[in-house]
């Protein structure tokens, strides 16, 4: 008994030890079994690399190829000075064609591999290729590869008493009490995330920004986290309060134009790139939703951004300036409004400014349509803002595989320079010749020990680079590459489970909550859950009422020549698709038009009918999902199995929510009887209207 005890304890230990709890995401780089590494990777002993690899990125990546490799090939991979005898060499050729100064070459070739690139950063990027292939146990192959985006990007909502707004997995994960002095070995295991998907840089801060962020002690705590991520290339940027001189400078003005207000930025900025030397930037939410900015002084947008442009250049970082504008005060079309603010000051903005605009005309909604901006303003380079937190699609607990949105939002043609003017081949500068490109996605990570909360919110994280790294990738490929890399030692079926998950969970979201172009019919505030009317209608304007217009005749928004004219914005051949209300792909349709509710849609059915059917099929695809995640039961970690399984309980539960308090309130404005024969909701809209936040009960709903 006294033997045995300690050696139960170990075998416990080391159970719980390998259980698969998310931290390491797709990255758990384990011993290989033997038979795999005999197999394939036998030969592989010694690595040799250019002398010119030893900067902080460079020995970073030596470092990494040795420690990651030699644990999965269950052996020391070690230096060699002697070229011939090493199978992996790492060589920088500043010539080498077909790659950008990011990029990097992997080259097999009688069992040996190079990898070549431009910078210490290629050959980085090039040891976390060679990583992952490994990893995944696969043959070496010959990659040549570069991002086709400039600067991607992660925003943190992060505030600096560790809330983190809209944040749904825990706090943030940057302790700004104890920086600089303590340094959370999570630090580097976040770039190490970022830098293995290519993303290259992170906004610390909330684009609700506090001034404090720019005070000396918080330049020296910025510093320590800059310290950490310079070797993974990871650029440090901070968001800008318009007021900071007056804040933190006393000054009696932020007037972008007046000379102090100018001196006291230039001075705070070389300030910061004493101690920050590659130091990215700023991104700025200026007069949006309450934000201080250059209005408020009779400036333009322009005004604001060029100031702290001017100050940034010599230094060479960037201000991203967000587009994210709107006026409760304007009888305007809250879609058009961003476009006619932006529009004229096309040309206006120094070099080194990137106008950052949300996919959207309105706010992260399941789906929107591109933004009229894209192809809008061929002299400022656009920048893609995503959100990756679920702030609109169930938030923490609902399974939504993001990159069957983003992939149709960088996939649509905007026809701006012709056909083929995609998303994509705007903001990366294919369409107007950019000469900056940038990406950006709003984190969704927080303390939560797998980061995302929601285990498959990881799945969107790595979407988002991926896709920043290469905005032309399918969703399917990334889906793959994620569970490949995620669910390594997990069964075929769990990994075509997991895919298909991801793959069916967006369509079946968008179904549940907003079918056929429904968009912001979400309870208010909290935008949690359902909340299709309100109840004083004097402020409709601003609400699910405002944007779903539906009464007795029928419903959805005119963004016709005969309503709005929004969709005049765009190039006449995109808004050619959505125009004619019978050819209007039924996804769009509530988005352009106010249709009658015995519309005959394509399917032959009248418009409530379908709404209904489509309501329905968003919740039966959950419980679709639900079923075939309880079927692989016992092929993974049982805690895992549960917390995914939990979840999709709750989204269940949700779907069936959404779907009946949006039924049951459009029944009451429509007047219309349920059809027989298909589903209808067990109670009246009152019912769901006092539905409280099922997670903060004392939220009200307010619908
Ligand atoms: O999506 C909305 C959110 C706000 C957010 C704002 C923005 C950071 O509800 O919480 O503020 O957009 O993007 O600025």
């Amino acid at each position: 008994m006294k033997y045995f005890l300690p050696l139960f304890y170990t075998i416990i230990l080391v159970t719980t030890l390998s259980a698969n709890n998310g931290y390491k995401l797709w990255l758990d780089y384990k011993p290989l079994d033997k038979n795999t590494v005999q197999k394939k990777y036998n030969y592989i002993k010694y690595f040799n690399a250019d002398n010119t690899i030893n900067d902080e990125i460079g020995a970073n990546a030596k470092s990494l190829l040795t420690k990651h490799l030699s644990t999965m090939l269950r052996k020391k991979i070690d230096f060699n000075s002697n070229k011939s005898q090493c199978q992996i060499i790492l060589a920088i050729d500043n010539n080498i064609a077909n790659i950008n100064d990011e990029g990097f070459e992997i080259k097999f070739r009688n069992k040996k591999l190079t990898i070549e690139a431009r910078t210490t950063k290629g050959i980085l990027y090039g040891v976390m290729r060679l990583l992952a292939m490994v990893h995944e146990s696969k043959d070496l192959v010959n990659v040549t590869d570069s991002p086709k985006i400039q600067n991607r990007i992660l925003n943190h909502w992060d505030n600096i008493d560790r809330t983190i707004e809209r944040g749904y997995a825990g706090f943030s994960i940057w302790n700004w009490h104890e920086l600089p002095d303590a340094i959370d070995p999570r630090y580097e295991d976040y770039a190490m995330a970022n830098a293995s998907i290519g993303i290259n840089g992170t906004v610390l801060t909330n684009v609700n920004a506090n001034a404090i962020v720019l005070r000396e002690d918080y330049i020296q705590k910025t510093a320590a986290l800059a310290n950490v991520f310079r070797k993974y290339g990871i650029k440090v940027y901070l968001t800008a309060r318009f007021s900071a001189p007056m804040e933190l400078g006393k000054l009696k003005t932020a007037d972008p134009l007046d000379p102090q207000v100018i001196a006291w930025w230039k001075n705070k900025i070389d300030e910061i790139y004493k101690v920050i030397p590659d130091f990215g930037g700023f991104l700025v939410k200026a007069n949006s939703e309450g934000q201080p900015g250059p209005q408020d002084y009779g400036r333009i947008h322009a005004d604001g951004a060029n100031m702290l442009a001017s100050a940034l250049l010599p230094h060479k970082g960037i201000v991203m300036w967000r587009a994210f504008v709107y006026s409760h005060a304007l009888n305007e079309d809250r879609f058009m409004q961003a476009y006619k603010e932006f529009v004229p000051l096309d040309g206006k903005f120094l070099s080194n400014v990137l106008i950052q605009v949300k996919n959207g005309p309105i706010d992260f909604q399941p789906r929107e349509p591109v933004h009229p901006l894209f192809g809008a303003m061929p002299k400022t380079p656009l920048m893609l803002e995503f959100q990756i937190t679920k702030e609109y699609l169930g938030q923490g607990t609902h399974l939504v595989g993001l990159a069957n949105m983003y992939t149709e939002v960088l996939s649509t043609d905007t026809y701006a320079k012709g056909q083929g003017s995609t998303v994509a081949k705007i903001i990366d500068g294919t369409v107007h010749g950019y000469n900056t490109t940038g990406i950006a996605g709003v984190a969704n990570i927080g303390t939560a020990f797998n980061w995302t909360g929601n285990y498959f919110g990881q799945a969107d994280w790595y979407a988002f680079g991926r896709l920043a790294w290469n905005p032309y990738m399918h969703a399917d490929t990334i889906f793959k590459e994620w569970v490949n890399a995620t669910f390594v030692s997990n069964s075929t079926k769990v990994k075509n489970t997991a895919i298909q998950l991801l793959d069916e969970s967006h369509e079946a979201c968008v179904s549940y909550m907003t079918p056929l172009g429904l968009h912001h019919i979400m309870a208010e505030g909290h935008h949690y859950g359902p909340g299709p009317r309100v109840d004083s209608l004097q402020r409709a304007d601003w609400t699910a009422v405002y944007y779903h217009k539906a009464n007795e005749n029928g419903i959805g928004f005119d963004r016709t020549a005969s309503g709005s004219n929004a969709l005049g914005l765009y190039n006449a051949q995109f808004s050619a698709i959505y125009n004619d209300v019978n050819a209007c792909p039924d996804a769009f349709l509530l988005w352009y038009h106010h249709v009658p509710w015995q519309h005959k849609m394509k399917s032959g059915r009248d418009l409530w009918t379908e709404m209904i059917t489509k309501y329905d099929d968003g919740v039966k695809t959950v419980k679709g999902m639900l079923t075939k995640w309880e079927n692989v039961r016992g092929g993974m970690d049982e805690d895992l199995y549960k917390s995914v399984h939990d979840h999709l309980s709750i989204q269940y539960k949700e779907a069936q929510w959404w779907r009946d308090a949006g039924l049951s309130y459009f029944q009451h404005r429509s007047g219309l009887p349920y059809p027989a024969g298909i589903v209808h909701p067990p109670h009246d809209y009152k019912y769901y209207k006092n539905i409280t936040h099922p997670y903060a009960p004392g939220l009200k709903p307010k619908w």
